[in-house]
């Protein structure tokens, strides 16, 4: 695993010999995944190139935040794919279980490429370009489309734009590198409408998800004294809370930062108990906790100011002192 330029020049060149391709978002895809996958693979077709786009999830239905990215009718339930691609690329997937049901079939395939932007990510595939100080996946696929000297046509860029906006946080963590403005201004100059963007991704919320936000902060338990006086706030959001307002798993992600939004408190967390009764936390920092190693040590992953994990209790209870009694650990604390 290494982000040096090998890989980025194999990589680079495999891309350039396959002809029959499937890129993969991850499981619960969320704008970087789906935006790196669609932005790849338009560019790949246009190159000529057989391509099949998809992620795993059963019932197979397109995210409603994401059902507006641009070539997002083309995604493939895993079951559509094509049987014998050449190369296999696995977009945003920090561990192998990202791709669920479709990780067999990246085995199988005579390549299989990861390209990812997550620390915790120690690579698992053929060729592993893993880079976590790229702020977004969708910032590396730019860089290799230029690598590769395939244009970003409007539909292309959008996908790349709304990638990076998301994963920065709309350009405001601290990932967000003087590169990534170079290229937000390039794909500005590609045409992008960026208002609208940002408008599609921040403030297209439906109404109940707004109501359900306001429960949630409601409701958060604020703990000052928690991360050795750093503070937390954290919030639970039951599959009882999500059918009082009729709402899918995947439209209360985005929930975190309105409890992120809160100042002097630097840890926000929310428990969300998925459709099969399952729990699954989710958490940011705004630096004085190191997140990304908390939660990779549960067993998940991801940034050191938002990552996330499955805990392995199915009592929530038990989910939330165990979160409670990591955050008071004094060694992920960042000084
Ligand atoms: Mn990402």
């Amino acid at each position: 695993m290494t982000a040096g330029g090998d890989v980025r020049a194999e990589l680079v060149a495999a891309i350039g010999r396959a002809r029959r391709l499937v890129l993969v978002a991850h499981v619960n895809p969320d704008p970087d995944a789906i935006g790196s996958a669609l932005a790849l693979g338009l560019a790949m077709r246009a190159a000529g190139r057989e391509v099949d786009i998809t992620f795993d999830a059963e019932p197979f239905v397109v995210p409603r935040a994401l059902a507006w990215f641009p070539g997002a009718d083309t995604l493939v339930a895993p079951g559509q794919v094509m049987a014998d691609p050449d190369l296999v690329i696995a977009l945003d997937c920090a561990a192998p279980d990202r791709l669920g049901r479709l990780l067999p079939m990246a085995h199988r395939a005579p390549t299989f490429a990861v390209v990812d932007h997550h620390r915790s990510n120690t690579g698992f595939a053929d060729l592993d370009l893993v880079d976590p100080t790229s702020p977004a996946t969708g910032q590396i696929v730019a860089e290799l489309l230029e690598e590769l000297g395939w244009a970003w046509d409007n539909a292309i860029a959008t996908n790349l734009y709304a990638a990076i906006s998301s994963d920065t946080g709309s350009f405001r963590f601290a990932s967000t590198t003087a590169d990534t403005h170079r290229l937000a201004g390039r794909l500005h100059e590609a045409g992008v409408d960026h208002a609208d963007i940002a408008r599609r991704l921040y403030s297209d919320r439906p109404l109940s998800v707004v109501r359900l936000a306001a429960e949630v902060v409601t409701g958060a338990t604020h703990d000052p004294m928690a991360a050795g006086g750093a503070g937390a706030l954290i919030a639970v959001v039951s599959r009882a809370d999500r059918a009082r307002h009729k709402l899918a798993y995947d439209e209360v992600e985005p929930l975190i930062s309105d409890l992120a939004a809160a100042g002097g408190v630097d840890v926000a967390a929310i428990v969300k108990e998925d459709d099969q009764g399952s729990w699954k936390v989710s958490t940011r920092s705004k630096g004085a906790v190191d997140v990304g190693r908390l939660c990779a040590d549960a067993g998940g992953g991801g940034h050191t100011q938002a990552a996330g994990y499955t805990p392995s209790s199915t009592d929530i209870e038990e989910v939330v002192a165990q979160l409670c009694a990591a955050l008071n650990r004094p060694d992920y604390r960042i000084t």
